[in-house]
């Protein structure tokens, strides 16, 4: 199925009343305050975050999967799943892929199917939490950090045909997350799984183009439930300096103890120039993968806060490559990426509206309630008709999950695939 322009024109225009009033408004009350609404609704329109393959099926748990129809069974499949997303939000132009489950029969008809929906290849993502059939060394007892040398070799290698294939169709960096790490105390010598973690790193960004990134994931715990050997951003910090200029720390939402201080991490990061990758979710006990600001969104704000200082005042930072990495259990994934996609617009409008000069005179003062009550002037305002301007603005439907219900998206997936077909994936 294809979304053509023509169809969403026609769709708005049965909305653009409603919204006219709305963005008037709202314009008027923020252009009174001093702000930019034009270059705010710009970089709206502007922003792009990547959607990974593995999120367009439906995800399970440890316990069980409920299929939903029309899933994408194919490669060319799914990037016509993002492509729908970017017809319908034109924030979705771009895609994540998964070695192995996305290795491309036909790289150059591929790479044409991208450029038809307008989406570029963002991060590869290798894959050495599980053994694949046919697996010549395990991954059961560690990869990149394993005492066993022939598995670190192999997931190294891995590692390096992930960043050909990225090579061949365009894409700029590599993702690296290790589910690496011990269940049980004394079942691995910290230091030397670190050490041997460093060694296997500093081993793929060798093996990496000039003009690649690395970034390195952390993660508290799971699957492993005592110790992760990149547990946490200073771990992973640590690494991508060892490693070299070219790589960075990315940081996943969920990948966190609860309360963490995550807007606090990303400042620390930018600060140093080595925030390189960021993972969009929602969590409410641990890695939940939950939609983008279900659960805590005032949170998600504060961290967005962080990220636009950063790209306005670290030069030293590169621009971060964006990604939602959610798991769709009950939702149907493509309504709850739509979602996501919203939540984060929200939350980036919602930064942009912070007055900063007025911030930092509020702090000069000492003047705490000022302070408090300038974030949350911002993160009280009800931006949606700004991100509806940026929608009209690029061609996409003022009200996406309205537009994709009214089209029957799911409905004609299910007639072109049918009901039982299964995403490759988690
Ligand atoms: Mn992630």
């Amino acid at each position: 199925m294809i979304i053509g322009k023509d169809i969403i024109e026609q769709y708005n225009k049965a909305e653009i009343e409603n919204f006219t009033a709305d963005f008037d408004f709202l314009q008027n009350k923020l252009t009174k305050s001093g702000a930019n609404v034009a270059e705010i609704v710009n970089k709206i329109a502007d922003f792009q975050v990547a959607i990974p393959s593995w999120a367009l099926g439906a995800g399970g748990t440890r316990f069980g999967r409920f299929s939903f129809g029309g899933e994408p069974s194919s490669l060319e499949q799914k990037l016509d799943d993002v492509g729908l997303l970017h017809a319908l939000t034109h924030s979705a132009g771009a895609v994540s892929l998964h070695i192995p489950w996305d290795i491309p029969s036909d790289v150059k008809a591929i790479k044409e199917k991208a450029i038809s929906h307008g989406l570029v290849f963002d991060a590869m993502n290798s894959n050495t939490f599980q053994d694949q059939a046919g697996a010549k060394h395990s991954y059961k007892f560690g990869s990149l950090n394993a005492v066993n040398e022939d598995s670190r070799a192999y997931a190294v290698e891995h590692n390096k045909e992930v960043i050909r294939i990225g090579k061949e169709l365009g894409s700029k960096s590599l993702t690296v997350w290790l589910a690496d790490g011990a269940s049980f105390p004394g079942q691995l010598n910290f230091q030397t799984a670190l050490s041997n973690t460093e060694k296997s790193l500093k081993e793929i960004y060798a093996g990496m183009p000039e003009d690649w990134k690395l970034f390195i994931e952390y993660k508290p715990y799971e699957p492993n439930f005592y110790s992760t050997t990149i547990q946490d951003w200073g771990t992973s910090f640590m690494l991508a300096n060892a490693c070299g200029e070219r790589a960075y720390t990315l940081v996943d939402l969920g990948h966190h103890l609860p309360n963490t201080n995550i807007e606090q991490i990303v400042a620390t990061l930018m600060y140093k120039g080595k925030l390189g990758g960021f993972h969009f979710n929602d969590s409410k006990y641990g890695d939940d993968d939950l939609t983008v600001g279900s659960i805590k969104p005032y949170a998600l704000f504060l961290i967005f806060n962080e990220l636009v200082y950063g790209m306005e005042n670290n030069p030293q930072n590169p621009y971060p490559a964006w990604m939602i990495d959610a798991s769709h259990n009950i939702k149907d994934p493509l309504e709850d990426l739509l979602q996501s996609l919203e939540a984060i617009l929200i939350a980036y409008a919602q930064a942009l509206l912070v007055d900063q000069k007025a911030l930092k005179t509020a702090q000069l003062n000492n003047d705490v309630v000022g302070a408090q009550d300038i974030l949350q002037n911002a993160y009280r305002t009800d931006v949606r008709p700004l991100l509806r301007a940026a929608r009209l603005q690029t061609g996409a439907a003022l009200d996406p999950v309205a537009a994709y219900r009214n089209l029957k998206v799911r409905e004609n997936l299910i007639t072109e695939r049918g009901l039982e077909t299964k995403a490759t994936g988690l």
